[in-house]
Parts: C-alpha cells; sequence; structure tokens
C-alpha cells in the first residue's frame, strides 16, 4: 500500500510539475532532477503521516495522498493566473486573500479534479479490501523510510546545487528553485523561512523601535546644496542599471580601442562619480535596485527583495508617485527573478514590463535572454506610452556572467590572459556601452531627451577574486592585494542632465546615497525620509562609506577583512585609527538592518 501510494503521488507530482508548469528545464541532468525531487517529499510526508496516525495506518495514507493533490492544485491555479508559485506572505497577506479566492475559484477546471485520481484509487482499494486486517508499518520500517526520503533529498539538493550553487542560502528564483527541489519541498522550505522571518520581526520589532528612532536623531547628515537642488524639476527620470559595470574599464583601452567609448563621451556632458562603490550582499542587481530605491542597507544574508516583500517601505518610486511621476520598471527576465512581481509593488511601482512584454527569440537572445540591443529597441516603444513625468528603471542583462557573446556583437577583440572570464568581460562590456549609444539616439529620436535626467549606474562587480591574476596583469600591477580588491568595488556613476554641463566629481559615495540626491535634483526634500545615505551634491558630506560585509572607505581610510589601510598608500596602518569608524559602520548597518527586520518602516515614518 506504501508503496502504491508513493508511486502514485510521485507521477502525479512529477506529470504536473513537468507538464503543468512551465519550468525552464534544459538538458537531461535537469530532467532527471526534476523527475526525482517529488519522491523524497513524498516519502517523508507518508512517514510523518503514519506517526501521527499510528493507529490508523490506512487513513493516514489516504490523506496524505489527499494534502499532496491539494498542495498541487493550489499551486497549479495560482500558477495559471500568476505565472508563479504560492508562497507564504501572499497567503497570508488578508488584503490578497479576497482576490486570491476569487481568482482561484474563477479558474477551477473541471479537469484539476483529475489531480485527485490517486486518492480516489486508492480510497476505492481501501474500501475493497476493507475487511482484511492491516498491520501499522513497525518502528523499522518507518526508520527506513525515513532515512531512504533524508537520502534521496540529499542527493537531489546536492545535484541541484551543482547547476545551481547556493541555490536555498541565496534564494533568487522561485521557479528555480521548485524546478531543483520540487513543489513539497519548496511549501516547506517557504514556511521555514517565514517562520523564522516572522519570529525575527517579533524579537526586533520593539526592542530596537526606541534604539532606531535616537540613531536617526544623530545620524551624520548633510547639508542641501541650493545651487544643485531642483536642477532638473519636473524631468523625466531615466535609471539605468548596468550590468556588473565597474569603473576599471572607465576611460581604459584593450587592444588599442576604448573599451566604452559612449560612456566616455557622456562622461564630459555628466556629473561623473569616481569615487561610487557598489554595496551589494548575496541579492546582488536587487540589492543594488533596493539600495538606491530606500536608501537603507540591503541584508548581510539572503536578498531582502525576497525576504521582506510585505514591509512598509519609504521608497523612490513611492515619494515620485506623490509627486505625479510615474513610477514603472523595464527588464527583459521573468518577473519572478529575484521576487520582483512581488517586492516591485511594496515600492511602489506601478508598471513592471517584464519578458512578457518583449518578443524574444533564439535570434536575438544571448545567455540570460533578451540582448540589450533589441531590449533598449523595444523598450523606447512602451517608454512613449507612458504618463509624464515618469520614472523609469530600464535594467539591462547582457554584461551577466558568463560574458557570452556571438561573434558578430563582439566590437573589440577580447582581452588575453589567463582569466576567460575578465578576456570575455572586455567585449561584453563594448557591447553594453554599444547598446547605451543606440539608446540615447532612440530617447532623442523620440522627442524625450531635453526633458529628461538620466542616472547610469554599475550595479555590482562582475569581475571576482578568483581572476586577481589577471585583473592585476591588466591593470599593470604585481598582484592584488585587499586594499586594491576593494578600489575595484567602485562602479561607475552618471548623472547626466541635458543643457547642464558636468564635471567629474571625486565625491565619496555608494548606492545607498542615491535617493537622495535624486530627489534633490528633482527638487524635492528628502530630509524628512529615512534614509542611511545623503546627497552626494550635498555639502559637508560625511566621508564614510560602508560595504554590506562591514569594509568601509573614508576620507583617509580603507578597512577591509580585519585590516586597516592607509588610502594614501595603500599601506596597512595602525588598527587603532580605524576603530571609531568600525563602530560607526556596525551602527549604520545594525541601523539599517532593524528596520528592516522589525519593518519599523511601519511605525517610523508616521
Ligand atoms: C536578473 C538580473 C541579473 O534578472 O537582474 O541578476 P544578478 O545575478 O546580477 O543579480
Ligand atoms: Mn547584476
Amino acid at each position: 500500500m506504501v508503496v502504491w501510494a508513493s508511486l502514485l503521488i510521485w507521477v502525479k507530482t512529477y506529470y504536473i510539475q513537468r507538464f503543468a508548469f512551465e519550468l525552464p528545464v534544459e538538458g537531461a541532468y535537469q530532467e532527471f532532477i526534476l523527475w526525482m525531487n517529488p519522491i523524497s517529499s513524498t516519502l517523508c510526508m507518508l512517514v510523518m503521516g503514519m506517526l501521527i496516525f499510528r493507529r490508523y495506518p490506512r487513513f493516514a495514507i489516504l490523506l496524505v495522498s489527499f494534502f499532496s493533490s491539494l498542495i498541487l492544485s493550489i499551486n497549479l491555479i495560482y500558477y495559471r493566473c500568476f505565472n508563479d508559485f504560492i508562497t507564504f506572505p501572499v497567503l497570508m497577506e488578508s488584503s490578497n486573500l479576497g482576490d486570491l479566492w476569487s481568482s482561484i475559484l474563477a479558474l477551477v477546471r473541471i479537469t484539476d479534479l483529475f489531480l485527485f485520481t490517486d486518492t480516489l484509487l486508492l480510497a476505492v482499494w481501501l474500501y475493497k479490501k476493507k475487511q482484511s486486517p492491516v498491520k501499522p508499518l513497525n518502528r523499522l520500517q518507518l526508520l527506513a523510510l525515513c532515512q531512504t526520503s533524508v537520502v534521496l533529498f540529499a542527493v537531489n539538493l546536492c545535484m541541484a546545487e551543482s547547476v545551481r550553487p547556493e541555490l536555498l542560502s541565496r534564494t533568487f528564483d522561485r521557479q528555480i528553485v521548485v524546478k531543483s527541489i520540487g513543489a513539497f519541498n519548496y511549501f516547506v522550505y517557504d514556511a521555514v523561512v517565514n517562520l523564522r522571518l516572522e519570529s525575527q520581526k517579533a524579537l526586533t520589532g520593539k526592542r530596537h523601535l526606541a534604539m532606531a528612532e535616537s540613531y536617526k536623531q544623530q545620524m551624520p547628515r548633510d547639508q542641501m546644496n541650493p545651487s544643485m537642488f531642483g536642477i532638473a524639476k519636473g524631468r523625466n527620470v531615466f535609471l539605468i542599471s548596468m550590468e556588473s559595470l565597474q569603473s576599471f574599464v572607465i576611460g581604459q583601452s584593450s587592444s588599442n580601442q576604448e573599451i566604452t567609448p559612449f560612456l566616455n563621451h557622456l562622461l564630459k556632458e555628466s556629473f561623473y562619480f569616481d569615487n561610487f562603490y557598489h554595496q551589494t550582499g548575496q541579492g546582488k542587481t536587487s540589492d543594488a535596485e533596493f539600495m538606491i530605491d530606500t536608501s537603507l542597507y540591503a541584508l548581510p544574508s539572503g536578498a531582502v527583495f525576497f525576504t521582506h516583500p510585505n514591509n512598509a517601505y519609504q521608497a523612490l518610486p513611492k515619494t515620485l508617485k506623490e509627486h505625479g511621476y510615474y513610477p514603472a520598471v523595464f527588464h527583459a527576465n521573468h518577473k519572478t527573478f529575484w521576487n520582483r512581481n512581488l517586492m516591485y509593488p511594496a515600492l511602489g511601482y506601478e508598471r513592471f514590463f517584464s519578458s512578457a512584454d518583449y518578443q524574444i527569440y533564439a535570434a536575438n537572445s544571448v545567455g540570460w535572454g533578451l540582448k540589450d540591443i533589441p531590449f533598449f529597441e523595444q523598450s523606447i516603444g512602451l517608454i512613449k506610452s507612458l504618463p509624464k513625468p515618469f520614472y523609469c528603471k530600464l535594467i539591462t542583462l547582457t554584461n551577466h556572467y558568463p560574458f557570452t557573446l556571438e561573434a558578430k556583437d563582439r566590437l573589440i577583440a577580447e582581452y588575453d590572459s589567463n582569466s576567460g572570464t575578465l578576456n570575455r568581460y572586455i567585449p561584453s562590456v563594448r557591447y553594453m556601452d554599444e547598446a547605451l549609444k543606440q539608446f540615447f539616439e532612440q530617447v532623442k529620436a523620440a522627442g524625450l531627451y531635453n526633458n529628461s535626467m538620466f542616472i547610469l549606474y554599475g550595479d555590482h562587480n562582475g569581475i571576482s577574486q578568483k581572476h586577481n591574476k589577471a585583473m592585476a596583469a591588466f591593470l599593470g600591477k604585481k598582484k592584488i592585494t585587499p586594499f586594491d580588491h576593494i578600489q575595484l568595488q567602485k562602479v561607475p556613476l552618471f548623472i547626466h542632465i541635458p543643457g547642464v554641463s558636468g564635471q567629474t566629481i571625486h565625491t565619496l559615495g555608494g548606492q545607498v546615497d542615491l535617493k537622495p540626491t535624486i530627489l534633490h535634483l528633482l527638487g524635492l526634500e528628502a530630509e524628512r525620509e529615512v534614509r542611511v545615505g545623503n546627497d552626494l551634491f550635498g555639502l559637508n558630506r560625511p566621508e564614510f562609506t560602508v560595504l554590506r560585509n562591514g569594509s568601509f572607505i573614508t576620507d583617509k581610510l580603507v578597512f577591509t577583512r580585519n585590516k586597516c589601510y592607509d588610502k594614501a598608500t595603500g599601506e596597512k596602518t595602525n588598527a587603532a585609527a580605524c576603530e571609531h569608524w568600525k563602530e560607526k559602520a556596525a551602527e549604520a548597518l545594525n541601523y539599517s538592518d532593524n528596520i528592516i527586520f522589525g519593518d519599523l518602516l511601519r511605525t517610523i515614518a508616521h
């Protein structure tokens, strides 16, 4: 009976996962993972059922079969509606619940009942055998089943991690998690993650509210710069996330050709910040987006887009909306990636144009999907129809690891070093530069250029420490020290305001500083907003930028890997020099983390 029930649940689950959900399964290995992943959870559910209803094994089996069908059908119907898997926060959000149930009822199909076929078969069979006595499984048998389930899950997880490292610790896409560990394991995983967050919230909430309030009072603050305040008042805002772009390529050549000819040209007509750092953690692109929109740090682990989409935020799109702006995002990836479909509404975005809004096919795609040139070409058509003024965020994708590019898109030769990654990075960056150039031409042709402000930023590093040897050769250095590594976390920031002449600015800053900067340029006050960043044009700015791992940079010092460096020489200096700032860095990160963990903006802000 147990064997039959397991087989039936397994087949049913595999069928739904493979044919009813559109999961991006690539190749035989991933097919195998998808095929095997329901079995561990099926066995586990059966063991639990039989432990709870020790004396009624038939009932336990029927219940597990029914319960598995129920989870699958809820997900199936939700998927039909939202092309996504249900999460606990969605289930618990009372405002969602009304909509949810009405959508569910509207979308139920009579054929969905087939999902309960196995339960029915088992019930009929049990009924027929109702006279014959059954013996519950003994402890040893249950233990064996339990062990099999654990071993199978471990094998499943190892295989899935070999395809996607840090699958569970760095959740980035529900589709990928379901594809890798199956719908039931995902259900449990989501429940555990959310329970942990809820308890953290309860712990943090009250305890830290007072602390956060008092910290806010003593936070070092810049003074508003009257010569820049409102300089872009009323203009549309284009915010462009440049994937994996680091500052070291700006103004540099390779094979005697400029790597970023367009950006080098734009630099002369923009405020260009050459001391600007990315501050991202595990949430990569989404962390950069979060910091820019909220002026809070992202989280020490995990992606805040995934963990806290139900928090209250004082975010840039929300504030701008209150001032008549239309906030929209353009990104040609699946909407569930980084949980964007749930986080964007929380930040106040009105519309998210995701992969479903673009024409994507093999000929215009590479690596992660739609190439940047067709992405911008298709976006401009959509942007033209937005209500004005708009705040429009465009997220590029082509310059993403592993930086693959077709030969015809390679406008500069690959670099020549022992790192294929760095070698490919050069033409990949050059391609993005070309895409940006064409986009600016399209914006001009659409008549949107003069009345807009353009903010272009690198989201995070693209070349990791693994490639230090090749990086050292590229930069003409003997080796990359931890001090150099921090310098390599600089990402370019351009603020281009047509008609306003720019200059290169050496002010020290990071992604958390962009929100107050943008608000001030648009002539909107940021003084009352909770924020850890300061206006990059502000007067008397505190010269202090903290990275997510606790490293920091001041006007004179760099602190990383527990060592203090003299910024002028790059040499180690007396640790005591960094002590004061080390405390300040911890305070700033804690302040921000507590706001997020405790959902404090729900109370602080108002
Ligand atoms: C995916 C894109 C890239 O949608 O944002 O993600 P990343 O890996 O850079 O965070
Ligand atoms: Mn990125």
